[in-house]
Formats: C-alpha cells, sequence, structure tokens
C-alpha cells in the first residue's frame, strides 16, 4: 500500500456518500478527545461504538481507511488530524495525515511525525526550531542496504555479495587487507613480496602447480621455507590439501570474484584469536548466582558461547596450520564480599577462557555495593578505562574482536572499540525501550525510577557504532507482520524535551545478523538417553517434586504420581508470568484434573526479597495456593541458583510425559524454551517474542497467548486430552522439538557464523574506514554532550559506613618497583592463565 496524498473514501463509488459519513464519523469520534496517542485496539473499539452496523463496518473496513487500520502501529490525534503509523511489512513504515474534515490525506515523514506526537508531550519543545535532532543514518547513506523486508537479518550473506563488487572494482584493497594480517608478530597468509594483485595471482598459480605435486598430507612446515622465499606465509592451513583448496578459492576469487568463493575464503582467513566479551550488570559467576537480580539468560549464554568459540577457534586454528592460543576473556563487574569478588577465573570447560573483573570505583574508591542495571550508568566509563589497561595487558595486545552483551556491556564495548581500532560485536539480548509501553513519550515520569534516558542514548551509541550486531532471532530485529521488532522501535522516535531521534538505527542494516543461541548439550541432552548423571541425580529431583513434607526448598505437593507433570522455571519477575500460568491451571478443572503443576523460581519469604516485582510476585504466589486451595497438585521450588541439575528436572519432567510451559508476556529469547526442547520435552510457550520462532506451533511444540488465559490453559488441557487417547501424540511432539533443535539451536552453528562475522566484517569495516571514522566521530560528540551529561544525573551510590574493614586481600600481588601494567601482567601469570 502506498499512500500518496488524495482523499480517503473514494474507493467505493457505490457506497461513496453513505462510506464517507461513516469515516468522518468515526474520525470525528477518535479527535472528540482532543490530542493523544491512540493505540490499534481503541482505534478499532471506537470504530465499533460509532459504526455499529457490521455491513456498513465491513464496508468502511474494505475501503482506504480500513486499509491503514489494518497496518496501523499507532495513531496521534491532533484534532483536526488523525496521523497514522502504517507498517504493512517489518521495517516499512509510512505517516499518514488524515484530515477529519474533508478527510484529505496527506503522506508525512518520519520527522514531520514526530514533531506532532511531540506537541501532546511537550508543546513548546516540539515547537522550537532549534531542538536537537539525532540522525545516525545521515552518516552512512552511501552504504548499501537489503531492500526485502524477508532478508533483515542476513547481513553477511549480503556483504559477501557486495564484497565480490569490492574485489572486482579493486583487488589490490584485498592484497592491501591480507598484507596486514599478523598475531604477536608474526606475519601470516603473505608478506611483501606479494603486494599486488597482478603479482598474488601468479603466485598462486605456480603455488598450486607445486603443491600437486606433494602428497595430501604433507605437513605446511615441510614447505614452510620454501614459500616463505615466495611471499606466502603460515596460516593457508595445517598441510598441502588444505593449503592448496584455500589457494585455489583465492585464485578464483582474484579471477572471477563471487560471494559464495568469497564467503568460503573469509571463513578460513586466520584473522581472530583473541576475543573480549563484555557483560557487566548483574552477578557475572559459574554457579550459586542464577536467578539473582539481573543474573538471567544472558550468563548462560555467555558461558556457553564461550565454550562454543573456543572450541571454533582452536578447530580453525589447528586447521590453519596454526600453533597459537586463543584467548578470550569475559569482562564484568567485580562485587566485593560476594559470589563475583575474584578478579581472575577460569571457565570451567575451557583451556584458554578466563573470566576477568574490574571492580566499580568511585572517589571513595572500590565501591562494595550492588548497583540495579538501571543505576549503572555513571560507573561505566571509569570502568572501561580500568578494563581496557587490565585487557592489554593480560592479552599483551589488542583483542581482534570485541563482543558486548546488554546496553551496559555493549556500551563498554563500543568505547574500548573505538578507543583502540577494533572490530565491534553487539547483543542486546533484550532492549528495554520496549518492555515499558511508552517508555520513549514519558521518559520523564520514568527517567527518576529507571534511567531510560541514559539506557537509550547509550543503546544508541552502541548499535551505530558496531561493526555487527548479533541478533537471536528475526523479531528481535524487525518483529512480525503485527508488531514491530525490538530494534525497529528504535529507528525513529522520540524523548520530548531532549532529543529528537529521526534516524536512530536502520533494520535494513547489512551488520544485522541473526545467530541464534544453542542448549549446553553435555547438559541438555534427550531423556531418552542413557546418560549416568540423569539416575545420578533422580533420587534428589524426586524427593524434590514427590515428597510430602515442605520444606524451605518446596512447599505444596502431588498426591497423584501418575499424573504428567506441567512445569515452569524463571526468574521471579512480572513479565515472566508465573503467577499467570498457576491461576490458568486454578481455574481449569479440566488441566487440574489431568495434570500437576511444578513452578521453579523465586523463594518464599518475600520479605527477603531487594526487587519489588519479585516481592509482590511471591506474595501473589501465596495468596493463589490458599484462594484455589492447590496443594495436593501443584508443587512450587525456589529458584535454582546452581545450573547442573537443570537438565535432570526436564528430563524428569519428560518422563512423566508432562511438558514445559512458557508464560510469559513477553521474552525477548527463552534459553529454557530451547533447554526443555533439547531434553525431549513437550513446549508451550508465549507467543510474544523469541519462542513464537523457535516454536512451529502445532508441530514442533505450540504457542500460547499469555493474554488469554482460557484459551491457553484449553490448549495445554486439549493436548493431554488428546495424548491420553493417543500415547504416541506426546511423542510425535517430543522429536518434532528436538529436530527443530538439532537443525536450527545448536552452539556449533553459533560459533562457526560468529567467527565467520568477525572476519568478514572486519574486511568490511577495512574497506569503509573513511565512513567509519566519520561515524565515530559523530558518535563520540552524541557520547560527549548528551551521554556524558546524562548520566550525571544518576545519583552515585557510596557505601552504607561501617566500622573500617580488615585490610583487603589484594588482588593484584603488589610489586613496588614496577608499574600498574607490569602489576596487572603480574597478576595474570599468578594465576596460571
Ligand atoms: N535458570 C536457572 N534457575 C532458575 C531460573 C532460571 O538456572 O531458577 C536458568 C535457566 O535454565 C536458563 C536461564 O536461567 O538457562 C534463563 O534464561 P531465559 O533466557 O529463559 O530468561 P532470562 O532470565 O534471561 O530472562
Ligand atoms: C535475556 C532475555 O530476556 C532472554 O529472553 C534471553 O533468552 C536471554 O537474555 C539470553 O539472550
Amino acid at each position: 500500500m502506498e499512500v500518496t496524498s488524495g482523499s480517503l473514501g473514494n474507493g467505493i463509488p457505490e457506497a461513496m456518500g453513505e462510506n464517507r459519513g461513516n469515516i468522518k464519523r468515526c474520525l470525528e469520534k477518535y479527535i472528540e478527545m482532543g490530542r493523544r496517542v491512540m493505540k490499534p485496539n481503541q482505534l478499532m473499539d471506537e470504530l465499533e461504538i460509532v459504526i455499529n452496523d457490521v455491513t456498513q463496518r465491513r464496508l468502511v473496513m474494505e475501503g482506504d481507511l480500513g486499509k491503514i487500520l489494518c497496518f496501523t502501529q499507532e495513531a496521534v490525534v491532533i484534532p483536526p488530524n488523525v496521523v497514522f503509523t502504517v507498517r504493512e511489512n517489518p521495517g516499512n513504515w509510512q505517516y499518514v495525515k488524515v484530515n477529519s474534515s474533508n478527510l484529505s490525506v496527506e503522506a508525512l515523514t518520519s520527522t514531520q511525525y514526530l514533531k506532532l506526537k511531540e506537541l501532546i508531550f511537550d508543546e513548546n519543545w516540539a515547537k522550537d526550531e532549534n531542538v536537537l535532532e539525532v540522525d545516525f543514518g545521515a552518516l552512512d547513506f552511501t552504504l548499501p542496504r537489503l531492500s526485502l523486508s524477508s532478508s533483515i537479518g542476513n547481513g553477511l550473506r549480503f556483504v559477501c555479495s557486495k564484497l565480490r563488487d569490492c574485489v572486482n572494482d579493486k583487488p589490490q584493497s584485498l592484497v592491501d587487507y591480507l598484507l596486514s594480517l599478523e598475531h604477536q608478530g608474526e606475519k601470516l597468509m603473505i608478506n611483501e613480496t606479494q603486494n599486488t594483485a597482478k603479482k598474488l595471482e601468479m603466485s598462486l598459480i605456480l603455488a598450486d602447480v607445486f603443491l600437486s605435486e606433494l602428497p595430501k598430507d604433507t605437513p605446511f612446515q615441510a614447505f614452510e621455507l620454501r614459500f616463505k622465499e615466495w611471499g606466502f606465509e603460515k596460516g593457508w592451513g595445517e598441510n598441502a590439501r588444505r593449503v592448496k583448496e584455500t589457494m585455489r578459492i583465492l585464485s578464483e576469487i582474484l579471477q572471477a570474484p563471487d560471494s559464495v568463493n568469497i564467503d568460503r575464503f573469509f571463513a578460513r582467513i586466520p584473522r581472530i584469536f583473541n576475543v573480549v566479551i563484555f557483560s557487566v550488570r548483574g552477578y557475572f559467576g559459574q554457579t550459586d548466582v542464577f536467578g539473582l537480580p539481573d543474573t538471567g539468560g544472558q550468563v548462560v549464554y555467555i558461558l556457553d558461547q564461550v565454550k562454543a568459540l573456543e572450541k571454533e577457534l582452536l578447530h580453525r586454528i589447528n586447521s590453519q596450520g596454526l600453533n597459537f592460543k586463543p584467548q578470550i576473556l569475559v569482562v564484568t563487574r567485580l562485587i566485593p564480599d560476594t559470589k563475583c569478588n575474584q578478579e581472575f577465573e577460569p571457565i570451567i570447560g575451557t583451556k584458554h577462557s578466563n573470566i576477568l573483573r574490574i571492580p566499580f570505583v568511585t572517589e571513595n574508591g572500590i565501591l562494595r555495593r550492588w548497583v540495579s542495571r538501571f543505576d549503572i550508568y555513571p560507573y561505566l566509563e571509569r570502568f572501561t578505562k580500568d578494563a581496557t589497561t587490565k585487557i592489554l595487558d593480560i592479552l599483551e595486545g589488542k583483542p581482534d574482536l570485541i563482543i558486548g552483551n546488554y546496553t551496559d556491556g555493549n556500551l563498554v564495548a563500543s568505547l574500548m572499540a573505538n578507543k583502540l581500532g577494533i572490530t565491534q560485536a553487539t547483543i542486546a539480548h533484550a532492549l528495554e525501550k520496549t518492555k515499558y509501553e511508552d517508555s520513549d513519550l514519558k521518559w520523564k515520569e520514568f527517567d527518576l525510577k529507571y534511567h531510560f534516558s541514559s539506557q537509550f542514548t547509550a543503546d544508541l551509541i552502541s548499535m551505530n557504532s558496531a561493526d555487527f550486531i548479533i541478533a537471536s532471532t528475526y523479531q528481535e530485529i524487525a518483529g512480525n507482520k503485527e508488531k514491530a521488532g525490538q530494534y525497529e522501535s528504535h529507528t525513529s522516535f522520540t524523548l520530548p524535551g531532549l532529543y529528537r531521534v529521526v534516524s536512530g538505527i536502520n533494520v535494513f542494516d547489512p551488520r544485522f545478523n541473526i545467530v541464534a543461541p544453542g542448549a549446553d548439550e553435555s547438559m541438555y541432552f534427550p531423556f531418552t538417553s542413557q546418560d549416568g548423571n540423569f539416575i545420578k541425580f533422580y533420587p534428589y529431583i524426586d524427593e524434590l517434586l514427590y515428597s510430602q513434607n515442605e520444606n524451605d526448598e518446596h512447599i505444596g505437593y502431588l498426591v497423584d504420581k501418575k499424573k504428567p507433570i506441567i512445569f515452569s522455571m524463571a526468574r521471579f519477575d512480572v513479565v515472566k508470568n508465573l503467577t499467570g500460568l498457576t491461576e490458568w491451571y486454578a481455574k481449569n478443572k479440566r488441566l487440574r484434573d489431568l495434570v500437576n503443576l511444578v513452578i521453579v523460581g523465586g523463594f518464599f519469604d518475600p520479605s527477603k526479597s531487594k526487587d519489588r516485582e519479585e516481592t509482590s510476585e511471591i506474595k501473589k504466589m501465596h495468596s493463589l495456593i490458599e484462594k484455589y486451595q492447590l496443594k495436593g497438585q501443584f508443587r512450587w521450588i525456589t529458584a535454582k541458583t546452581v545450573q547442573t541439575r537443570n537438565g535432570d528436572f526436564y528430563r524428569c519432567i519428560a518422563d512423566t510425559r508432562g511438558a514445559f510451559v512458557q508464560p510469559a508476556h513477553y521474552e525477548a529469547f527463552g534459553l529454557t524454551v530451547i533447554e526443555a526442547m533439547s531434553c525431549g520435552l513437550v513446549t508451550f510457550a508465549t507467543k510474544h517474542g523469541g519462542p513464537a520462532e523457535i516454536i512451529v506451533d502445532g508441530v514442533s511444540g505450540f504457542h500460547i497467548d499469555p493474554s488469554n488465559d482460557e484459551e491457553s490453559s484449553n490448549k495445554i488441557a486439549d493436548f493431554f486430552e488428546k495424548c491420553k487417547m493417543d500415547p504416541n501424540y506426546w511423542n510425535m511432539f517430543s522429536t518434532e522439538g528436538l529436530q527443530r533443535i538439532n537443525e536450527c539451536y545448536t552452539w556449533k552453528i553459533y560459533a562457526n557464523k560468529v567467527i565467520n562475522m568477525g572476519n568478514t566484517y572486519s574486511y568490511w569495516r577495512y574497506l569503509n574506514k573513511d565512513q567509519k571514522l566519520a561515524k565515530q566521530r559523530y558518535i563520540q560528540s552524541f557520547y560527549n554532550l548528551q551521554y556524558r551529561n546524562l548520566v550525571k544525573t544518576i545519583p552515585m551510590l557510596s557505601d552504607i559506613p561501617q566500622p573500617p574493614p580488615p585490610p583487603p586481600k589484594p588482588l593484584i600481588k603488589p610489586s613496588p618497583s614496577k608499574g600498574k601494567r607490569t602489576q596487572s601482567r603480574l597478576s595474570f601469570k599468578m594465576f596460571g592463565a
């Protein structure tokens, strides 16, 4: 639908008079209450009030207004006009102004639309010609963009196709890039002897002849010296076969570039050895932390990601014929007096990966107190500085790739990457802006508590600094037909009174890539597998589920052990809706007769929680148990802060032929969903967010609508009724769920893609360095002039005065004769990595 200027209601001549009248009455209803922002359901409700005749309503819905309403995300009413934001496809927005008196239609730009919207919230500011307009798009208008909604998130493939043209036009740029490859001072791939595309092309042909005469398994070392004389360094492969293959691919690229070969070649180049991953918020630890505030799936994600990346790097380094050791550092906050007070900690299941913890420092020294993710911003600049010094020391040089996580980690990653000129990736996990309705327009109301102005500014900075953006699902970037995606909601928006974002991010940007995480296969494997672990912990889980007593770990009990169990596990946040699920269950007699319910999350004493939401959820759960007399069919188990037995839990539930139910109001991705499916447990999960993409409804599991409790609980009950009649019914969904995971959600697929992206986007960045620099300068100004001022409004915490503690055990072995840099290197060696 292309909106052009004209008039509404001209589309249906035979009913024109009446239809125009109805449209007019409807628009008049919208403007009746004066200036306001309207949501789609309000628009439809009011339309139904005005036009109560079904046939007439149908006519309106078939006409121009109906078409607009079908795709409207919101409308702004500024009498006598109503402006509709029309989104026919993900990423494609139009702004349609309709005059309620004469039904004239005008297409607006996003900036015009934002200005009208601002009138509702801050009229003086909206009318000021000199307010700050943020326009990141103005800086990269020459960079190519994807054009189809369906291609969003396929950036790597697109970039490879563009690289084909670049190499075709300027092969020398590829040669120059290869000449720049090195690690720890050792040149890789080629040296100055091969400094032109012509020379390289010829030498590759000669090398091919030479290699053809060698046995395929001849190690690279056997011809390394000769190759060096010719201008070829190590990194092509571990033996004659692999070297020949890699050289062939490059030869073909230099002769006739094509995107498949470019993709293959960049997957092979030795570019990434050392990776830094920032995850600042929450408690980043390997045990006893899961379920604590701000400590959710991102910790699980990163620990699994590190294992997978290290494995992939080791594999690649080996096949490149190199003997370097990769290093991965997860850099987080050191929180004294907690589980996270160790500066350096090897990551279990890896050989070369470690957690590095850096404390927050204020003018009073090291901050000991916990800091919520909403208040974290004032500490980040100093944190980055301290972390950078330490990282450079430990790695004895710059990392090759920096990956940020969440707003805070992404900001720190951007600051460090910009300073040192390093390829940077960001992972949002969940962007806060979409979680709270109108959090942008009403930012002033929210700011005292949530500091969204700092957060959204930080998000804009990092998403624009990143060389590539890792998203877990398509919907994270661009939503679906009905709803805008998390990144998409940053395309254009306004913080009235602060700044207007006319172009924040473009979801057609090829930096976006969908790379879904997986579930640790050593923990989350099918319930049919004969793994020793399962047997080992079974009595423990049996007690947790079925013992008839109540204690600090569980309350409620299950009388009928033969019934299947429906199970849910999450942090005890309102958004996770565990109390919602409990209420659905409580109210649905059929479901109660068919299955038992087990909930894992939170703890029982609300007075012990520091989190308002958690406290209210705990209280609500207690009252539901009482109100609906759930004991006998229901078990509530406290949060499992140690993750190792989670797999056994899911498998145990699968053994009862039960189901995992994820009822969240919104879930950005949902690691629990893939954990459950990986164990072969049939899964029902929210249709809002990632799970809607993970599960194919009615094939590999089921979608449920958290806003429709009756429909959802009946869907679960129907399933168990069918299972009773057909014992194979359950197996079908279990098997399909497993298949879906194996095809799309494994850490192996993830690691392979991320390293490929690191290699390819590093070259893309190199090719576009002037543009990158210009954008960085803009971002830097935005950071200095906006972000730093906003952050000053967030109070920095100071520790509660206490009697002086005993002198802290030094984390770093003091070395009086040496400077700071040397000290931290010592500490690194001291920890034996
Ligand atoms: N988890 C846990 N114990 C709990 C609750 C959750 O170990 O009591 C783990 C769960 O197995 C999953 C992660 O925490 O790995 C939660 O990730 P998810 O993506 O589902 O949600 P998030 O907490 O990130 O919003
Ligand atoms: C944050 C969330 O809210 C979850 O939905 C994700 O699964 C988790 O991070 C890991 O990305």
